[in-house]
């Protein structure tokens, strides 16, 4: 049996503009029987168009581009603002710019709408845009610009794009779209209410989509999707898992309960409780702050003191550790698998490094992008371990999850970043990753080859199995972590690949360091395979 929480149907309809406000009223009135939509006179996204804005713009190098041709990387001199404006109207300031801009993407600077701005440590301003259409959020385009501290505007990196409308404006009932949402899942159901969205692919015209949000449990483990369905024909355009589980489950519990926070043991200046999974789960949060505050000057997960609001003991000898969006939690283990996961330092600074790119990149938890998502969350874990022991290079920082992981076996790990492979399902080469559908697309296991890469970028060497013949230059563990933090909060975005982010950590380390460095960072990935 599914369930929705709609008491009735509705129809929803664009009403942003007149002409699409007498077609949705059509659609309401007709149903699926409404017509073609209209052919929008201004959408203007053709090579000519792009490259009379990109010749208007000055002395321009697309560094990368996507499957119609569209930029989704490009550097040079794009413009200048007001230095004096940068930091604190930075989109103000850029307005006049974007304009220029956005014609680029083959988009109109009013289609673009600052989500975040934020200054880096080198002055430099880094703003978000996300795509709308008439008003309507587009969910996968996105768009970052970024302003040196001389208020050159000097790259723009992103998925947005212009695209044609939907050829159709023929909507389901909102009951259909809720039961396409949970087709085949009895332990889930829709939360809230379906939002109208535009949804935006790697290709080929926007859809009208359904944002829907659902919830339950999926193979005994807490589950929260928001599945994007197209509005016309029901079917399902992309699931954006937003639980971010810390370890791959191993073992199944007959009996958890799924009830979080629970009873508060400890708060901040709190004594201890005598309860070691929660002393040492607070402790280890402490830590994990303190790394974060004093190596990327970063106040929490959102850069603006959030509380950090941990579970432990969590089900019955639940394996496993997550990040549900809002809180971190941490079973107990069942003292073979696995101890109590909150003990553990690295499961606790992963966990929360995927509330940092929930609130930055947002990388969705899926294929290439839930990867790196996996992988920066690991590699935080070895860039607070490597700091909390003094700069420690040894073979623990490398090790994931060592200090909980099978209690009976001594030396072993959940996972190697310096020989990924050695867990027996991870990978460690672009060529030969993972691109089936399990564990989200292979999260867990294709995020050992930018582990790699970050394990090589700082202590130099080969890659472990000689499946390539490149020698990296090691840069050491400030270097590497502020390459990858930076690139990662100023200019992954949701969707970005493997390609993408050898370019912009490529990017962030070419903002920083000198060409050794760069060619540092370059080789780390090539020696994973990335193109
Ligand atoms: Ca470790
Ligand atoms: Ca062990
Ligand atoms: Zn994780």
């Amino acid at each position: 049996m599914q369930s929705s929480t709609y008491p009735q149907d509705k129809e929803r309809v664009v009403t942003r503009t007149w002409k699409l406000g007498l077609i949705g009223a059509c659609c309401a009135m007709w149903g699926a029987a409404c017509g073609e939509a209209p052919v929008d006179p201004t959408r203007d996204n053709t090579p000519e168009t792009r490259q009379a804005a990109l010749a208007a713009l000055g002395r321009v190098e697309v560094v990368d581009a996507g499957r119609d041709g569209t930029p989704s990387f490009i550097r040079g001199t794009l413009g200048t603002v007001d230095r004096s404006l940068v930091s604190l109207k930075a989109a103000d300031a850029l307005a006049p710019v974007l304009r220029g801009l956005a014609p680029v993407f083959g988009l109109r600077a009013e289609e673009l709408t600052v989500r975040t701005s934020r200054t880096d440590e080198l002055g430099y301003t880094h703003v978000r845009y996300d795509q709308t259409r008439h008003g309507v959020p587009v969910k996968g385009g996105e768009l970052v610009v970024h302003v040196d501290d001389k208020g050159l505007v000097y790259a723009a990196n992103g998925s947005a794009r212009g695209a044609g409308e939907p050829s159709t404006l023929a909507r389901l009932p909102l009951h259909a779209v809720t039961d396409a949402a949970l087709e085949g899942l009895e332990t889930l159901k829709v939360e809230g209410e379906p939002r109208f969205v535009y949804f935006l692919g790697a290709e080929g015209p926007l859809s009208a989509a359904y944002e829907v949000l659902r919830v339950g449990t999926r193979e005994d483990a807490p589950a929260k999707d928001r599945v994007y369905v197209d509005a016309s024909s029901g079917r399902v355009l992309d699931v954006h898992p937003l639980i971010h589980g810390g370890l791959n489950r191993r073992v199944h519990s007959a009996n958890n309960q799924w009830t979080t926070p629970g009873t508060l043991r400890r708060q901040e200046g709190g004594g201890a409780t005598g309860d070691a999974h929660i002393d040492r789960n607070y402790d280890h949060i402490g830590t994990t702050y303190a790394c974060y505050e004093t190596i990327f000057g970063r106040d929490s997960f959102d850069d603006r003191g959030a509380t950090i609001t941990s579970t432990v003991h969590y089900g019955s000898a639940y394996v496993n550790a997550y990040w549900d969006g809002i809180q971190i939690v941490f079973g107990d283990g069942d003292n073979v698998n696995s101890g109590q996961l909150g003990l553990d330092l690295d499961v606790v600074s992963h966990e929360i490094t995927h509330a940092v790119t929930q609130y930055e990149s947002g990388l969705v938890y899926r294929n290439e992008s839930g990867a790196l998502n996996e992988s920066l969350s690991d590699i935080a874990a070895a860039i607070c371990e490597s700091w909390a022991r003094g700069g420690a290079l040894d073979a623990d920082v490398w090790k994931i999850g060592e200090d909980i992981w099978t209690p009976n076996i001594s030396g072993d790990a959940l996972r190697y970043m310096d020989n990924p492979t050695r867990d027996n399902s991870s990978r460690d080469f672009y060529p030969e990753r993972y691109t089936g559908t399990a564990d989200n697309g292979g999260v867990h296991w294709n995020s050992g080859i930018p582990n790699l890469v970050f394990k090589l970028l700082v202590t130099g060497g080969t890659h472990p199995r000689g499946k390539s013949g490149v020698n990296v230059g090691g840069i050491g563990m400030n270097r590497a972590a502020q390459t990858f933090y930076f690139a990662a909060t100023t200019y992954f975005t949701s969707t970005t690949t493997m390609s993408q982010a050898k370019a912009y950590t490529v990017q962030a380390a070419t903002d920083r360091y000198d060409a050794s460095v760069v060619n540092s960072v370059r080789d780390a990935w090539s020696a994973a395979g990335v193109p």
